[in-house]
């Protein structure tokens, strides 16, 4: 499918999305929204993609949610707004495969939400973050009350979504906003090495630890480690995990096939 602000490009089993909207720095409107939704869809349907890698064109990964298509929303119209970022941003944290947010730039309000629903964060050193909503009178609405807090805890989450402040791709890293910090010119190489080496991995094992992992945060350690146990078991009904240990055993490396 071809998209108006997206842009889609396939290199072996891994896909790079990046938002193509530079005249409004990637802001997030409800055709950017519908269109990244639909492209979830495709890549989540898309057998030859293991990883995605999400971006933005130009100098910004996504600055935010479109101001100017906000600023006359009645309140009726903002609830709507809200559930289509809401809802298309859990479908990219739910998606079965993997999504490094490679964060080029500006990654303010709606942008720095869209990383955090990515299961990676990896930044480039202009890369800025931050929620600059209580700013423009509003809360966060696309989940960052929620997502923040439990990547970076409540105390430095309060403190950045209070004071609205940006932050750098370094203080990024030292609270744990990313996972690491490259030269921009690096970002994308640095990017995909990531994005292949989880590609050359079981797959469907891969898949079932995200799902483990992202039911597990939300629940007890009890209760994870059941949804654990269960995605383990079902491990052992994959030919990837016969292939796995067979070469382990043969002193060779493992050829996945997804299945
Ligand atoms: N929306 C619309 N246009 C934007 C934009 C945005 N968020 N950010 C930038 N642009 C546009 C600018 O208007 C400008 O357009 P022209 O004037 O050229 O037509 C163009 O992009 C270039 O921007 P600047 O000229 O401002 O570039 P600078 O380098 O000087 O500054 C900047 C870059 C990123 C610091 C600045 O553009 C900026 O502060 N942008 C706004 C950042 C921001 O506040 N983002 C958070 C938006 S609030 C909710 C649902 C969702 C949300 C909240 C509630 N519910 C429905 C309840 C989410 C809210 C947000 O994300």
């Amino acid at each position: 499918m071809t998209y108006k602000n997206l842009l889609l490009k396939k290199e072996g089993n891994v896909s790079i999305l990046s938002i193509n909207r530079e005249k409004a720095l990637n802001a997030l409107n409800s055709e950017v929204l519908d269109e990244l939704s639909c492209a979830i869809d495709e890549l989540s349907e898309d057998k030859n993609t293991y990883v995605v890698v999400l971006t933005g064109e130009g100098r910004s990964f996504v600055a935010g949610a479109d101001i100017g298509e906000m600023s006359s929303l009645n309140a009726e119209e903002a609830r709507t707004f809200a559930k289509k970022g809401l809802d298309t941003f859990r479908k990219l944290e739910l998606m079965e495969k993997p999504v490094i947010a490679a964060v080029n730039g500006f990654a303010l309000g709606g942008g720095c939400e869209l990383s955090l629903a990515c299961d990676i964060r990896l930044a480039s050193s202009k890369a800025k973050f931050g929620q600059p909503e209580t700013g423009l009178g509003i809360t966060p609405g696309f989940a960052g009350t929620q997502r923040l807090p439990r990547l970076v805890g409540t105390g430095l989450a309060k403190e950045l979504i209070y004071t609205a402040k940006t932050i750098g791709a370094d203080e990024a890293l030292r609270i744990g906003l990313v996972n690491a910090v490259y030269e921009p010119e690096a970002l994308m190489e640095e990017a995909l090495k990531l994005a292949n080496e989880i590609a050359s991995k079981g797959q469907l094992a891969v898949r079932y630890a995200k799902a483990a992992i992202n039911h597990g945060v939300e629940t007890d350690l009890d209760t994870g480690m059941e949804v654990e146990r269960n995605v383990f078991g079902l491990c052992f009904a994959t030919e990837d995990q016969k292939e796995g240990m067979k070469a382990f055993l043969e002193k060779r490396p493992a050829e996945f096939k997804c299945k």
